[in-house]
């Protein structure tokens, strides 16, 4: 039988209607992304071991955009995954996790009502659950940035899952998922600065997260103390992300995609943003090339300066923002 890579259509239940990379396999279609490196989202159907069964579709039209509908989270899975290779792709250079080409698998449907969605380096796959009533599949866009991240950075710096390294390990994820959520520019998605803003984890509207000033959930960190080491990682990861906030937009009040954020610093003194751009440049370059498994905070000072100083040299006003942001979540020289 005839193979080919086809378009589909989705209509996902976070990002509107998307184009999905799809695979004819002889009468019926499947969500097999084979033009990024063969990534398969699959339905676990309620199950909570086991790679799942692979979606197929007879027209290749996916999903309703409702949670009723057991494609729908599929599609959203799929396109996150899209976006996210397509975004390291075109932004770092790097074509997939590993930098191989090799696409990674997503599963969907995750047992009963689970509110979480996670990266495993064991299966190379990541995994969503329904969320509660299995109404609202964690399968938002910038989750699926957010997870995925994990995976890259298992296979970069390797940051380990605890104490300050695992914080940095979490802001990863959050930073590029957030980055990839604006690049993406989904009219139905625009960028924000919050995690997981369309999933309402609390049940009241709230994202989990913000990086603008993490504090904002009752439990993240805005800046550095002896004790971010000592906090669970979705929560000194907040220092990190108030930095790249500070970094690629500046402290102070500001307006973004219609949303007001306001930016506090520890010392009070204004910093000056470079834009998200260069902010998620230099975050990927000290990923890739300075930070190791047990990098702290101070560490990623070091390492995110050095490599401000490789992309735009020591004297230049990045190389300053990277200094100044630190300084303004109260992580010093
Ligand atoms: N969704 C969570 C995360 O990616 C799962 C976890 O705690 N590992 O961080
Ligand atoms: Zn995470
Ligand atoms: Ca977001």
């Amino acid at each position: 039988q005839w193979q080919g890579v086809h378009t589909g259509t989705g209509k996902s239940m976070y990002s509107g209607t998307v184009q999905l990379g799809t695979t004819n396999s002889g009468g019926s279609y499947s969500l097999r992304d084979a033009g990024r490196g063969g990534h398969d989202t699959t339905n676990l159907n309620r199950a909570q071991s086991g790679r799942g069964t692979l979606f197929t579709d007879a027209d290749d039209t996916w999903g309703d955009g409702t949670a009723s509908n057991t494609q729908t989270a599929g599609v959203d899975a799929a396109y996150g995954a899209a976006e996210t290779w397509d975004y390291y792709k075109t932004v770092h250079g790097r074509s997939g996790i590993r930098g191989d080409g090799v696409g990674a698998y997503s599963r969907v449907h995750y047992g009963n009502s689970y509110v979480n969605a996670f990266w495993e380096d064991s299966c190379f796959c990541m995994t969503y659950g329904d969320g509660s009533g299995n109404s609202k599949p964690l399968t938002e866009l910038d989750v699926a940035g957010h997870e995925m991240t994990h995976g890259v950075t298992s296979n970069t710096a390797g940051l380990i899952y605890e104490g300050e390294s695992g914080g940095l390990n979490e802001a990863t994820s959050d930073i590029f998922g957030t980055a990839m959520e604006f690049w993406s520019n989904n009219p139905s998605d625009v960028g924000d600065y919050f995690i997981g803003e369309k999933i309402d984890i609390f049940g009241n509207g709230q994202p989990l997260r913000y990086m603008d000033k993490p504090s904002k959930d009752g439990n993240s960190l805005d800046n550095w103390s002896p004790n971010a080491g000592g906090v669970d990682v979705h929560y000194s990861s907040g220092i990190a992300n108030h930095f790249f906030y500070l970094l690629s937009e500046g402290s102070g009040s500001k307006v973004i995609n219609g949303t007001t954020y306001n930016s506090p610093t520890a010392d009070g003194k204004a910093v000056t943003g470079i834009g998200r751009d260069k902010a998620a440049a230099i975050w990927y370059k000290a990923l890739t090339s300075e930070f190791r498994a047990n990098t702290d905070y101070k560490g990623a000072r070091d390492g995110t300066l050095k490599a401000a100083a490789a992309l735009y040299g020591q004297t230049s006003p990045e190389y300053t923002a990277v200094a100044n942001a630190w300084a303004g979540v109260k992580v010093g020289s």
